[in-house]
């Protein structure tokens, strides 16, 4: 008896470079076929008999898996020469072109690193579009990029509805639901798309991002969206190839995890058979578009070539495995349904592969030739769009007062024409006036629909604007900014409110990561304008603890791009509100709105009753200047104490005890504008006083005060007497003890009596 041994593995396949491997295999596939071949199909016949595939489709699908196959090729060739800076490949996924060519191109999408097969496909649903040289650029870093201008390799297109992505996986899921909700949203209120009513969001990841907490967060949204019947069409594409990075999916996991999913309808499709999957992933289209309900479409794949060109699989996976894995190569098939159907010959097969590597090494080439980004100010162009006189032109338009009138019950009960009020109230009414001046305004987020927020802020709203503009979200930060994000890519002008600064921890990433980034990446060709309300800072009396009381705004000071106003009463709120809000709309910049809690409240400054902390609301017409300090005691030259927030009213106080204490003159600069830090007021400010101090309510490490300071010692000032009083690095505690850590009216005076002993 003789035992079956397995073929030994040829030299050949146990090469390091699987990229050469995987070519090679392809062409000898075709070369050594000998199967039966059919008579050649019309353009109008199934491929296959039984395939919902016809001949004409395929044939351009084979052609888009091609394409995204050399653009890998090529880029693991050129890698090495320094003319590709990117090496994450789509080989093995590029079945997903089916998705693309189901869909439309009006349908937004989001995609997964490995949507190349897509990509290239979609790129046929218009004309003159060059799917090759449009990547080619991308890959090469190319200024002439058309989707990000050079500065990332990303899938994206802004007429073909192709969002750029960052590379964070799972972090696109909750924005394209967002969009998906959006796009229903806007004919809600009527607010005209920018896309076809029937539109679906695409969105596609890989299985190991499946497991993640933002991935897991998006689908739960979409479901908890559709259990209540309202529609949520997003096609969430899982590109299952089994592994992520080196670390197995378990056998069968995706489809055990999302089969019987209550409210995400699950479909799967055969990625690496074109003849066989193109029926089941139009099953999941149709159901999609036509049910408005969210769709997971588990579209097998496989990943060949490593993670990326850096991955050398060979030295951690066996030769066995890698060699199976390799066979199944989706190319190999599509490949195979060429020649048995007919439609074409091995040297049709093998000409096609060879015009297809010609063509995207002679883009490679071309974009090679073309202008990379060489100037710091050229990266940075998209990032920050602002047009000053567009936006204070926006921000002080007022010609909505008849919707004012009816908003606040009558010309007599105009909040200008009212007496003097504290923060909470002047927010609530600049809400109101905001709404009234932007029809496509919505307010979202936990408890500010009919409780009107835990502090009345945006009491009165859902009355008078109703449901479908002011609503409560689920409990998710990371789904409240993944609808902002949505909303805005539709048009709308999103507002979402953080309940409290400590919860934009767990979701920051979409601020951070996704809305921040979008016009960087999309070289401002696509924008998601919004305000982002957020609670915080301490100082609260008799309700407490950390995590109410968060002062710590380290996390916004360096996200670029980024915009952060924090009022210290209530008519600059009103009128720094107005100037975000165009700052949004006319620049589609991502503002963030933080609001000092413990002043909602506060009335009086110096003593109890002296009302010295209220303040007539602006009108309509009255708006900031986004940076722009404001000067208590201008003419001021002894000190100038630099602060925000609680800090304000705090100094003001303490100013008065050090005039007293002194005999100096004290100037306070309330900034305002928190980012950027205003580094010239600041400059100038310092320049102008004898002493500097700065109060900072946030923690001793990375707070506002270590930026004010940098920019009083960079401009030259650095010599001059100068203290911080500063919040401790510790967590908030919970009663009296929270004083203990951040700074007070006593500490200022203090550091002022210091200043005076300097010489
Ligand atoms: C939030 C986050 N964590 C980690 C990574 C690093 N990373 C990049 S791809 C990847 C694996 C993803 O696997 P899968 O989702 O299956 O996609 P595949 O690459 O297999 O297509 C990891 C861990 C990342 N990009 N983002
Ligand atoms: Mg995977």
């Amino acid at each position: 008896m003789t035992s079956a041994k397995p073929n030994p593995i040829p030299a050949r396949m146990k090469g390091v470079n699987r990229a050469e491997i995987c070519d090679v295999n392809f062409q000898e596939f075709v070369r050594d076929w000998n199967g039966h071949a059919d008579a050649r199909p019309s353009p109008d016949e199934a491929i296959l008999d039984g395939s919902a595939l016809d001949a004409r489709g395929f044939r351009e699908l084979f052609e888009s898996q091609l394409i995204s196959r050399h653009l890998d090729l090529m880029a693991r060739v050129l890698r090495v020469q320094n003319k590709v800076f990117y090496t994450i490949g789509s080989s093995g996924h590029e079945g997903n072109a089916m998705v693309a060519r189901l869909t439309r191109h009006t349908d937004p999408a989001f995609l997964h690193y490995r949507s190349g097969g897509f990509m290239a496909e979609r790129f046929r649903k218009l004309p003159g579009m060059d799917p090759i040289m449009d990547s080619a650029l991308s890959f090469a870093a190319s200024k002439d990029d058309p989707a990000s201008g050079g500065r990332h390799k990303v899938w994206g297109s802004k007429p073909l509805w192709v969002l750029p992505q960052t590379s964070t996986i799972a972090s696109h899921l909750p924005k394209a639901f967002g969009t998906a909700v959006a796009i229903e949203q806007g004919r809600r209120i009527g607010c005209q798309l920018p896309i076809p009513d029937d539109s679906i969001a695409i969105c596609s990841f890989g299985d190991a991002s499946s497991n993640h907490a933002t991935a897991q967060t998006a689908f739960n949204a979409a479901a908890w969206t559709a259990y209540q019947k309202l529609p949520a069409p997003v096609l969430f594409v899982c590109e299952d190839n089994g592994i992520g990075i080196s670390v197995k999916t378990p056998t069968d996991w995706v489809a055990r995890n999302f089969r019987d999913r209550a409210d995400l309808d699950y479909f799967f499709a055969d990625g690496l058979d074109l003849a066989t999957g193109y029926g089941q992933v139009q099953a999941a289209v149709e159901h999609c578009r036509r049910t408005r309900r969210p769709t997971f479409l588990h579209l097998r794949t496989t990943r060949i070539m490593g993670h990326a060109g850096t991955d050398f699989e060979i030295e951690w996976r066996s030769i066995e495995e890698l060699c199976a894995v390799e066979a199944s190569d989706p190319l190999l098939r599509s490949a195979q349904i060429a020649l048995e159907s007919g439609l074409m010959s091995k040297d049709e097969i093998l000409a096609l592969y060879e015009q297809t590597r010609g063509k995207c090494f002679a883009a490679a080439e071309d974009a090679d030739r073309r202008p990379r980004l060489t100037s710091l100010e050229d990266v940075m162009a998209p990032l920050a769009p602002y047009t000053p006189p567009a936006v204070q032109a926006e921000a002080s338009r007022a010609d909505y007062q008849d919707k004012r009138i009816t908003a606040f019950g009558g010309e007599a009960r105009l909040p200008e024409k009212q007496a003097p009020r504290h923060l909470a109230i002047h927010i609530n009414n600049a809400l109101h006036d905001l709404f009234c001046k932007y029809p496509e305004a919505l307010l979202f987020g936990e408890d500010v629909a009919q409780k009107g927020g835990v502090y009345t802020v945006t009491k009165g709203l859902h009355k008078a604007f109703g449901n479908r503009r002011v609503f409560n979200t689920l409990l998710d930060e990371t789904i409240i900014l993944g609808l902002a994000q949505g909303y805005a890519n539709m048009g709308m002008l999103p507002v979402p409110e953080i309940q409290y600064l400590a919860y934009l921890h767990n979701a920051i990433d979409q601020i951070r990561g996704e809305a921040a980034s979008l016009q960087f990446f999309s070289n401002d060709q696509y924008r998601n304008p919004m305000v982002v309300r957020i609670a915080g800072l301490g100082y609260q009396r008799g309700f407490g603890g950390h995590f109410h009381n968060d002062n710590s705004l380290t996390a916004l000071r360096d996200i670029p791009g980024l915009v952060v106003g924090c009022p210290s009463r209530g008519d600059d709120a009103a009128m720094m509100l107005r100037t975000l809000a165009a700052l949004a709309k006319v620049d589609g910049r991502v503002c963030a709105f933080l609001e000092p809690i413990a002043l909602y409240m506060t009335k009086d400054l110096y003593e109890a009753g002296d009302g010295g902390w209220l303040t007539e609301y602006p009108a309509p017409n009255q708006a900031l200047v986004v940076g722009e300090e404001r000067v208590y005691n201008p003419d001021a030259g002894d000190c100038v104490i630099f602060s925000f927030g609680n800090g304000i009213p705090m100094s003001l106080r303490a100013a008065r005890a050090i005039e007293a204490r002194q005999g100096w003159k004290v100037r306070v600069v309330d900034l305002r504008w928190l980012v950027p830090l205003n580094e010239a007021a600041i400059a100038r400010h310092a320049g102008e006083c004898k002493r500097i101090l700065v109060v900072d309510e946030g923690r001793h490490s990375a707070g506002v005060g270590e930026g004010v300071i940098t920019a009083v010692t960079e401009a030259g000032h650095g010599a001059k007497p100068l203290k911080r009083v500063v919040g401790a690095d510790t967590f908030t505690p919970l009663a009296g003890a929270a004083f203990l850590v951040i700074p007070s009216d006593d500490e200022i005076i203090a550091a002022a009596d210091a200043l005076a002993a300097k010489p």
